[in-house]
């Protein structure tokens, strides 16, 4: 069978996007959330997959441990706005769980998010991850998701990164956007990706005490454990290897984990450009990330 080709970047309400975020839209904004849904958010290859996996295990793993070897993290933690011929809509993943909490992911930047979560009130997660890093990591997913638009060399890519050009918009906005939010909804909890990297437990608590839950030492040491890097590398229900649009033999999804890989990419010219231009777009100074743990 041929394989579709890879989708073009489209301009969405101003936010470049591709139709399998799109096309399932009206159902997407109509979307029913209830007031215990947990909503995790974040701009793609920032820490989505590690943050689900924790969630998942701090409220199922006790009550329902077959969930873990027998359903991959994907449709467990549907993603809201996919619509892709090889699985069944986000929306209707969401709806058709069983779960109380129900675990939903978005990559939505702040503005399309659907108005029923706001209603609701429900908490959300949202992770952060530093600019350099987010970017590398989301080149290799483009190179080997044939989901996704095609790449291109790596500078190139990083140019589009620059301009905002990536599905799901500018990087830039989407952090601040969601940061800033924060002011309004308390039952926003920021993380970054790199304090996960440099300390999961004292993150794992930060988490547990804004969802309110107590979890005994020995949970939390068994949920820390599962959700190293390695071994959601190992774990095929969190490693994505049952998706078939992913080529592995590229580049696999549970790629380095790291922070500080952008130091194999980077030029020192395409160093210098990139921070010269992240002065001119972050201009809000409590928003700081770290590049380096
Ligand atoms: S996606 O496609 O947007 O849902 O991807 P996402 O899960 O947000 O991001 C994938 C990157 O997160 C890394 N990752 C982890 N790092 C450290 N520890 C754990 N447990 C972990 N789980 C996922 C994953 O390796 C991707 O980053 P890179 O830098 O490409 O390795």
């Amino acid at each position: 069978m041929e394989k579709p080709p890879r989708p073009d970047l489209i301009d969405f309400h101003g936010i470049s996007m591709i139709h399998y975020f799109t096309d399932n839209w009206e159902n997407i904004q109509n979307f029913q959330a209830r007031p215990d849904d947990i909503l995790i958010v974040t701009y793609p290859k920032a820490g989505t997959t590690w943050v689900s996996y924790i969630l998942d295990l701090l409220y199922f793993s006790q009550t329902a441990p077959e969930r873990q070897t027998s359903i991959p993290i994907y449709e467990r933690v549907p993603f809201l706005e996919i619509s892709i011929p090889v699985m069944p809509p986000g929306t209707e993943l969401a709806n058709n769980l069983s779960t109380s909490p129900r675990l939903i992911k978005t990559h939505l930047p702040i503005q399309f998010v659907p108005k029923s979560f706001w209603e609701q009130n429900c908490r959300i997660v949202y992770v952060a991850r530093n600019a350099k890093d987010n970017a590398v990591s989301y080149f290799h997913f483009d190179r080997m998701n044939m989901a996704q638009p095609e790449p291109g060399d790596w500078n190139s890519f990083l140019q589009r990164f620059m301009e905002g050009k990536m599905v799901f918009g500018p990087w830039y906005d989407h952090v601040t956007g969601w940061w800033e939010k924060k002011q309004s909804h308390s039952k926003l909890l920021y993380l970054f990706f790199e304090d996960m990297v440099e300390d999961t437990g004292r993150e794992l608590d930060r988490l547990c005490s804004f969802l309110g839950i107590s979890p005994s030492a020995e949970e939390k040491e068994k949920v820390k454990r599962g959700v190293q890097f390695d071994n959601m590398k190992k774990n095929n229900m969190t490693n994505y290897s049952t998706i078939p649009v992913m080529d592995f033999k590229i580049s696999p999804f549970m790629r380095k984990g790291k922070v500080g890989d952008w130091k194999n990419h980077f030029t020192v010219a395409q160093n210098e450009q990139f921070d010269e231009d992240y002065q001119k777009k972050m201009k809000n100074p409590t928003l700081r990330f770290r590049t380096e743990v």
